[in-house]
């Protein structure tokens, strides 16, 4: 009897950690999966579980239900898997999604609809979508990061903001090149670290809401309400790879150039340019660095692939040493009093649990 006791335990026990740590799910639109569309999948799934992505074009409205799910791409941080992964739609929340519910990792076509929701956004390509207002990113108040906004184009003659109502943290986005930047409404208070918002763009901070910025280059800040400028915001051209010339079928392309490598997606190599971005190492000294290939500075870059494998390399005057040297840490190919104020940044910092 008490050994059947232990076995239950056991077994309860095991279907306790099975809940917590979800099932996963596949999706693919032409391969063997679990689904063939994404919405089958999230109407499938439960608190908890991931739901992987393959490559692919989801011709489908997406819609959370006020699930708290991982909806992901099979590589978000590698921003070409997430630019062949495509919901040619609308990715719709209900607002009720906590930071536990994530999406991550694809090139959305149209609009991202939040009504409040707190679920954490990250590394999402909308760029050069034809939608009402012009607004791609709507109503979202959780942490946004690492996703590009650009080049997009409203769909009647009613004009609108390209980010609008999202009152939460926006870091490392890049907003260019739009017909209009970010909106922030009455009441409420937005972040933004480690951004770009530039070509065009701006922050509109109505009378009533509050916007902190930080470590931003940002081209025009205007309207009634409160604005915070903090440490290390710049207002300088970001140098672009190429801005969308509106009469060209082309999109833009806002990686950052850089004299020591910057990623050429059409290309699919790295490249050298004849100039080096401001917005290369000067994010918030402080954020990780993430995956940011050597020479990187030891500080992350502003703007979507600030932290991410593409980041553009940083530039010391000359081309990058053949050899790493240990105790190089911003990869000058020298070891000096730059390093060791990096290294006394971070001392003691333990991210190994
Ligand atoms: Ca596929
Ligand atoms: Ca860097
Ligand atoms: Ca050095």
């Amino acid at each position: 009897m008490k050994s059947l006791n232990t076995r239950m335990l056991v077994l309860l026990l095991a279907m306790e950690c099975t809940a917590a740590s979800g099932r996963t799910i596949y999706v693919d639109d032409d391969g063997p999966a679990d689904f063939s569309t994404i919405q089958s999948a999230i109407d499938d799934s439960n608190d908890g579980d991931t739901i992987i992505v393959q490559p692919g074009l989801y011709q489908e409205l997406v819609e959370y239900h006020g699930k708290n799910i991982t909806l992901t791409s099979t590589n978000p941080g590698d921003f070409d898997v997430v630019a062949a992964t495509i919901i040619d739609y609308t990715v719709a929340f209900v607002g009720t999604e906590d930071a536990n519910c994530i999406l991550t990792g694809f090139k959305i076509n149209y609009r991202i609809s939040g009504h409040g929701t707190h679920a954490t956004i990250s590394h999402c390509l909308l760029f050069g979508n034809i939608v009402s207002w012009g607004t791609v990113i709507r109503s979202c108040d959780g942490t946004i990061s690492n996703c590009v906004v650009a080049d997009n184009i409203p769909a009647g003659d009613a004009i609108g903001p390209s980010i609008e109502g999202c009152h939460g943290l926006i870091k490392n986005c890049t907003v260019a090149n739009n017909i209009r930047g970010i909106r922030v409404l009455s009441g409420s208070t937005t972040t933004i670290e480690n951004c770009i918002i530039y070509g065009g763009n701006g922050i509109r901070v109505e009378g009533g809401a509050t916007v902190n910025i930080l470590y931003s280059d940002v081209e025009i800040i205007y309207g009634g309400g409160s604005i915070n400028l903090g440490q290390g915001n710049i207002n300088t051209n970001p140098l672009f790879v190429r801005v969308k010339d509106p009469f060209v079928a082309f999109n833009g392309d806002y990686h950052l150039k850089s004299q020591a490598g910057r990623w050429d997606a059409n290309e699919g190599r790295w490249t050298i340019d004849e100039v080096t971005s401001p917005c290369i190492d000067a994010g918030n000294p402080n954020s990780p660095l993430g995956y940011e290939p050597f020479p990187n500075g030891g500080r992350i870059n502003m703007g979507a692939y600030g932290g991410t494998i593409q980041a553009s390399k940083s530039y010391f005057g000359r081309p990058p040493c053949e050899i790493i040297i240990a105790g190089d840490i911003n990869g000058d190919c020298r070891i000096n009093f730059l390093d060791f104020q990096i290294i006394a940044l971070h001392w003691l910092r333990d991210e190994s649990q």
